[in-house]
């Protein structure tokens, strides 16, 4: 702000005087003290905390209609919210590697869940711990190698578990009793009073599992919301006309895509169990978890509203606003838990002044959630909601507030913000900027105007196809690649705040668009991002492949893959084997990846972990392989092999003629696996390790 008042010193008086009579700008100058030094290299104590898929829209200081978070709202009452925050690409992973490195994801090579983090790379817990900080991290990690750039750290392996979760430690895997956000809070307080060095600032990152997805609340938020009927979105039976028509084909409706038993908690009859239930088949393994008391208290809170909707099932649309309200109240229900930790870590920084006062502390989600919205759960479009992640700032003395920043900021901002106030060199390779100017109410005239998305993991998951594209402060314009899913849409977010008609093909907006477009291309020139947008048409389609050859009766793929890679959609049903050399680089730790080959449309991540879903296919992780064939969470087959880690292996994959049966060989070792029923036809998928160059080869059989 001292900037601002000394560049105004050089203004003619009458305009100066205009300006200062604009309230905001008055506002602004007072929003920091002009006597106080800048925050730049002010060393803070740096406390995150980090949610998972906790929506904006589910914060009352955002104007939730839906709750109150009273405790991450004392960080607004006294510090900085960001209005227009964004991910670069709105998935757990990615969003994971870029806040640690300032990078979008092409440039880290965390494409999609399920890559595997190269931490080798600049990120900046490492460049602060090399700058005389302790560092730790607890709970949600996803980034599939070990954490790197932390004196301590335990981290949940894969998605891990709401209840008596495992954790991953320096010193191996530890199982701990009790709910997930409770215990990874009480490890965060306690390296704080125990575990720290007290003679250095610390980045402590403290990463909640909730609320993602299956929802399940502590014991004592079950019956939060209990007689209440939220308020639904207004999109909730959205008909999505206006646009391209991917929002309808996607799988992640409430309607159709969220489960009756384990995402809804309608308790399985003994012969909705036994009987084949399609995907909804978690129950069991989630209940297995908890213990008998647990259990038993859990149950208890659905019991009568299950033996209601028993008793007098509700059909149609009455079906669909049952379940967005189920869905809802146990989001809300691990929102209220996540709340309470950041009161319970606030509490403990009121009862240690001294170190309070050195600490700034952060709340921030990895990407937004549908909460109904647009009849959706879940994320990874570029819509608003899902691309919004809130962020919000406290430092109370240093950063004035209560206050809100408007301008377009992204999580590439995050690490050269904890580099600058730590008074670290931010390498120009970031592709962030120092949100400090802003934390101290500056208006830097050369802010961008425009903010970049990319997203890739399609043919995954809930089928949310590959797109990029740019929003600005009013207007957003998003470009899909797919050979089915291949056009544009564009949104006047001041018209049309609930992105129901595109414009892109209104005449009126022609100009608009052409201008869109040509800063889209700008920002990927910008950023260096070369992905996506492949020449559509031909099989194969792919990602992070760095060579395709095509050889008699198929392909040979090989990927150097930092970023791993996919090899989609191949004619369906014609590929019946697949072989994959894996070629460790020489000097490189070999560390984890897999490969899958995928019969059905599902394909998640982690070969650990609650909700990894590996069809059928082979892990390979520290020095050892492990060969899975696995439907949903039920290993069906496997077996470990010994490998040093550094020579070449090639694993075979080969689907049986009848398609039943699915056999995996390496090193001699050969596994048999009843095929996941029923078998869609074959999609063939590689995610190369990071180390290792990957040769991938399908031969299709004709
Ligand atoms: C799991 C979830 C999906 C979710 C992804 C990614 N299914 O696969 O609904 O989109 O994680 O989420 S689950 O029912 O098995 O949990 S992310 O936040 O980790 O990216
Ligand atoms: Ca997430």
């Amino acid at each position: 702000m001292r900037r601002l008042a000394e560049r105004l010193v050089n203004v003619p008086t009458c305009l100066r005087r205009t300006v200062l009579a604009w309230p905001l700008f008055a506002s602004l100058l007072l929003a920091q003290d002009p006597a106080k030094p800048s925050l730049q290299g002010t060393r803070p104590n740096i406390l995150f905390v980090l949610s998972d898929d906790h929506a904006a829209h589910a914060i009352s200081a955002y104007g939730s209609k839906l709750n109150r978070t009273p405790n991450i709202d004392r960080l607004a009452a006294d510090g900085v919210l960001f209005r227009n925050n964004f991910c670069g690409n709105a998935l757990c992973g990615p969003s994971r590697a870029t806040i640690l490195t300032g990078l979008h994801s092409h440039a880290n090579g965390f494409m999609r869940n399920g890559n595997l983090f190269d931490g080798a790379q600049r990120t900046f817990p490492q460049l602060l711990q090399q700058a005389g900080y302790t560092t730790a991290i607890f709970g949600k990690w996803h980034l599939e190698s070990e954490p790197q750039g932390f004196d301590t750290w335990a981290v949940l392996p894969g998605q891990g578990h709401y209840y008596n979760p495992d954790f991953e430690t320096a010193t191996g895997r530890v199982r701990k009793d009790g709910h997930v956000t409770d215990l990874t809070t009480s490890m965060a307080i306690e390296w704080l009073e125990h575990g720290r060095d007290a003679d250095k600032p610390f980045v402590l990152m403290c990463q909640h599992k909730a609320p993602h997805r299956e929802w399940m609340p502590a014991p004592q938020d079950l019956a939060l919301y209990r007689d209440t009927t939220l308020p639904e979105p207004e999109t909730l039976f959205d008909d999505y006309r206006d646009r391209i028509g991917a929002a309808a084909a996607t799988e992640m409706q409430i309607d159709r895509d969220l489960y009756l038993h384990s995402d809804l908690m309608v308790e399985p009859t003994e012969a909705e169990r036994t009987r084949a239930r399609g995907k909804d088949t978690w129950w069991d393994p989630m209940m297995t978890r908890l213990s008998d008391a647990q259990r038993t208290t859990f149950l208890a809170a659905f019991a009568a509203e299950n033996a209601a909707f028993r008793r007098d099932p509700p059909k149609d649309q009455a079906l669909v606003r049952w379940k967005l309200q189920r869905y809802l109240k146990n989001y809300l229900r691990c929102v209220a838990g996540v709340d309470r930790s950041v009161g319970q870590l606030l509490d403990w920084l009121d009862a240690h002044p001294v170190v309070k006062a050195n600490t700034i502390v952060i709340y921030s989600s990895d990407q937004g959630f549908f909460l109904g919205d647009h009849g959706y759960y879940d994320k990874r479009w570029m819509y608003e909601e899902s691309l919004r992640m809130p962020l919000l700032l406290s430092w109370p003395g240093h950063v004035n507030g209560p206050r809100e920043v408007t301008q377009l900021t992204q999580n590439i901002d995050f690490a050269p913000t904890f580099l600058d106030l730590a008074g670290a060199p931010v390498p120009e390779s970031m592709h962030g900027k120092s949100l400090v100017p802003l934390l101290q109410g500056e208006q830097p005239a050369d802010w961008r105007t425009a903010i970049y998305y990319h997203y890739y993991e399609s043919k995954a998951t809930h089928q949310v196809p590959a797109h990029f594209g740019v929003r600005t402060s009013r207007h957003k314009l998003i470009r899909y690649y797919e050979p089915e899913v291949d056009g544009v849409e564009l949104f006047d977010l001041e018209k049309d705040p609930n992105e129901l008609h595109s414009v892109a093909d209104n005449p009126d907006y022609g100009e608009l668009r052409l201008q869109l477009e040509r800063q889209l291309q700008a920002l990927r020139t910008q950023y260096d991002d070369t992905t996506g947008d492949l020449a559509s048409g031909a099989f194969p389609r792919t990602a992070g492949i760095t060579r395709i050859l095509p050889i008699d009766g198929g392909y040979r793929v090989f990927a150097n893959a930092t970023a791993g890679f996919a090899l989609q959609s191949p004619p369906s049903d014609t590929v019946t084997a697949v072989t994959v050399t894996l070629r460790p680089l020489a000097g490189r730790q070999q560390q984890n990846g897999y490969v899958v080959l995928d019969g059905a449309t599902e394909l998640g991540a982690g070969e650990d972990g609650g909700t990894a879903r590996i069809r059928a296919g082979i892990a390979f992780g520290r020095r050892r392989l492990q060969l899975l064939g696995a439907e949903g969470m039920r290993e069906l087959a496997g077996a470990a092999i010994e490998w040093d880690g550094s020579s070449p292996v090639t694993i075979a994959i080969t689907v049986s003629e009848t398609k039943e049966r699915i056999a995996v060989v390496a090193q001699g070792v050969r596994i048999e696996a009843a095929l996941p029923s029923p078998w869609r036809g074959l999609a063939a998928w590689g995610y190369g390790a990071s180390n290792a160059e990957t040769e991938f080869t399908a031969a299709i059989l004709r």
